[in-house]
């Protein structure tokens, strides 16, 4: 980890508007990290804390790999940019060709983004620029499940279900939702995939019901839901959710922005569930958190239909300035090459029993009232104080920073997802730290 200087005062925090944050609230008691590498970064007082959360969900490989930052550099120096738009460089089809061998079956067509919520917004247009295509062009609603978290564009919004993320935005009218699947009272500390709730993809049903099957063009879900405070799928749903829509002609969006790129133990959530998609959205851990990019893995078939009409027609008429950059793209074969050479897209099958028995050894600490986990994600909710609901999850983040871990929250539900190389040691150090803050929490 690089020294870091000891006569650089903190800096002036007014300026930036900071995301998804309590902006005074953070302002009055900073919280800043100065270096990582491996599984620790390092807090501007000096002290070491352990990476529970793989940065945002995408440092997969952990802090500091110097391969991604000599491939970055060097790309910078031999060609900073290149257009994607009518013009490209090698890296952009090497990347793409090296993605779709990890793909699911069928799932080898790549549209590069700079990410998550572009490769939602991405997908969602595909969706429905193909069944336009394909004559079907009255296929035009989208389909989100509540308490799902895709990104922050208007169509990531309009699908997603976080009421917070919405309510003081417009949202497309085109959208609508399933119910979601978190049950307390039947599926409280499952290991691994909550028994009951299969019949819920049958949602999808009643929106059929209520639209008509011609008017929806896509369902997108998470196949894990992450940001909602990890939601693992019960057993059965996404093979129901598959099936139905197949029978209405409805395509199936697997959002993998977080459960790709290992962090279930497989490449992807669809390998994991043998359940494929017919669009996947990735960011994130495609470059292992260390440049933005993001990349939208279409079924050929969809990416075929679409190559119609004259051969100098734009098909798609969709892009970003940086959709494949160069310096994404060498961050992200440089990512992949760590990526087999470690094993880490399979690694986290190896740990899943460890990391499953550690979180769920928490079940007896005070306000705890749920404990799931999958693969390597895993989540603690806490009972929420009557007269101030998030506070709780807030105090034991920050308990828990202080104390050398670093962990997410949302409202009171603790969530963890570590870089795929933690040792089983550092797992247990973990959810020690995790386990003396709940331990003194009021
Ligand atoms: N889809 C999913 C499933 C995500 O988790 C996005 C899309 C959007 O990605 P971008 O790159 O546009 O942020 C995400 C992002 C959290 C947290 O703490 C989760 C995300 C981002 C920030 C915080 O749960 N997920």
């Amino acid at each position: 980890m690089n020294d870091i200087d000891p006569r650089r005062n903190r800096p002036d925090l007014a300026a930036f508007w900071m995301p998804f944050t309590a902006n005074r609230q953070f302002k009055a008691d900073p919280r800043l990290l100065v270096a990582a590498s491996g599984m620790y970064y390092r807090h501007e007082d000096g002290h070491e804390v352990m990476d529970g959360a793989a940065g945002l969900w995408c440092v997969n490989a952990g802090h500091g790999r110097t391969e991604i930052a000599s491939a970055v550099g060097q790309q910078l120096l031999t060609l900073d940019y290149a257009p994607s738009f009518q013009m490209s460089h090698p890296l952009a089809f090497d990347l793409a060709t090296e993605l779709a061998k990890l793909a699911p079956a069928g799932l080898d067509r790549i549209f590069f983004t700079n990410s998550g919520s572009e490769s939602v917004d991405t997908a969602l247009k595909i969706a429905l620029a193909y069944h336009r295509a394909r004559g079907e062009g009255a296929r035009t609603r989208l389909i989100g499940r509540e308490k799902g978290y895709h990104g922050v564009g208007f169509g990531g919004i309009s699908v997603g279900g976080l009421v917070n993320n919405r309510r003081s935005f417009l949202t497309l009218p085109g959208a609508d939702h399933i119910g979601h699947t978190h049950d307390l009272e039947r599926n409280a500390f499952s290991k691994g995939l909550p028994a009951h709730g299969a019949e819920r993809a049958d949602d999808l049903e009643r929106l059929v019901t209520l639209h008509g099957a011609e008017t929806i063009a896509a369902v997108i879900v998470e196949p894990v839901a992450g940001s909602a405070g990890v939601l693992p799928p019960p057993k059965g749903y996404l093979e129901r959710l598959r099936a139905i829509c197949d029978k209405h002609g409805i395509l199936l969006i697997f959002d993998e922005v977080i459960t790709g790129f290992g962090r279930l133990g497989a490449p992807f959530a669809a390998q994991y569930f043998g359940v494929v998609p017919d669009l996947m959205t990735t960011a994130k851990g495609i470059t292992n958190g260390a440049f933005p990019m993001g990349a939208v893995f279409a079924k050929r078939e969809i990416h075929d239909t679409m190559m119609a009409g004259p051969e100098n027609a734009i098909e798609l008429f969709h892009g970003y300035t940086y959709s494949g950059h160069p310096a994404a793209c060498a961050a992200g074969l440089a990512t992949l090459d760590i990526y087999r050479r470690e094993g880490l897209l399979t690694r986290g099958a190896e740990l899943a029993p460890k990391w499953e028995a550690a979180v769920h050894a928490l079940a007896d600490c005070p306000h705890v009232i749920d404990i799931r986990n999958l693969g390597m994600m895993a989540a603690i909710e806490l009972s929420p104080r009557p007269d101030a609901p998030g506070k709780r999850g807030y105090e034991a983040m920050v308990g828990a920073l202080a104390a050398g871990a670093m962990v997410r929250f949302t409202g009171d539900t603790l969530a963890f997802s570590p870089p795929l190389i933690i040792s089983e040691d550092e797992i247990d150090k973990l959810f020690g730290i995790v386990r003396s803050v709940l331990e003194t929490l009021a």
